[in-house]
């Protein structure tokens, strides 16, 4: 079983504290951080962008975790400089040769993953698991920090565990997104999440970050994942 790893949404950093964020990050032993790409046509939202991401790899060797809300993702991969080790989600609604989308992502040397609104099911992966090392499962429909989950991600969660034991892939990693809060991510964790996105209801919740992180962790080891 995969121990819970963290991935905090960058999305949710203040810009003018970074650099002690990131410090306090690396002090954590933080695995991954979570960066929201939007395109305004995916997602009605704008957001985090290829020079963003080139910025942050020069702070920190903590590896990104790129999220593309974007459309056609097959024709802008080039423009992010991915790096080997990266994890690379693609939404399964916006790519439409899925799994050259995949194998394009893992000839850079870094992990394909495929991302699934809330409305799409587990099915349009039946196809695609031999290409992908992980599954994002948004929570929200995405474009926006500060959502409430959408109550049935839960038996999402657990379904899609159940769906990757029945196709023999019992511990691909499933990585949660969307209001992944200290007690959200406790009943994700139990539902067979192993990454979580974590931003303004954990990580980036008011009081010291540190304290924020430890709390999540603390809550997430003493789960017990399906
Ligand atoms: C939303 C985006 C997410 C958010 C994250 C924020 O479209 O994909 O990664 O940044 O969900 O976390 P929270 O706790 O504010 O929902
Ligand atoms: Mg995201």
């Amino acid at each position: 079983m995969q121990t819970p790893m963290l991935s905090p949404s960058m999305m949710c950093a203040p810009l003018e504290s970074l650099p002690q964020l990131l410090q306090t990050f690396s002090d954590e032993k933080i695995e991954m951080l979570h960066i929201d790409v939007m395109d305004g046509v995916f997602v009605d939202n704008l957001c985090l962008g290829t020079d963003y991401c080139r910025s942050l790899r020069r702070l920190t060797s903590i590896p990104l975790d790129l999220h593309l809300m974007i459309t056609e993702p097959e024709h802008k991969l080039a423009w992010f400089d991915i790096q080997p080790g990266e994890f690379v989600s693609v939404h399964v609604e916006s790519s439409v040769h899925l799994q050259r989308t995949f194998a394009m992502i893992r000839a850079l040397g870094a992990h394909p993953a495929a991302a699934l609104n809330p409305a799409t099911p587990l099915s349009v992966l039946d196809y695609c698991l031999d290409e992908i090392d992980g599954i994002l499962l948004m929570t929200v429909n995405p474009g926006f920090a500060g959502q409430k989950m959408i109550p049935s991600m839960i038996d999402k969660i657990s379904d899609c565990r159940r769906y990757l034991v029945q196709h023999g892939y019992p511990e691909m990693p499933i990585e949660v997104d969307g209001n992944v809060s200290f007690e959200n991510g406790v009943r994700m964790r139990e539902a067979g999440a192993d990454i979580f996105v974590a931003g303004t209801s954990s990580v980036f919740a008011p009081g010291r970050t540190e304290d924020n992180i430890r709390r999540f962790r603390s809550a997430l080891y003493s789960a017990s994942r399906r």
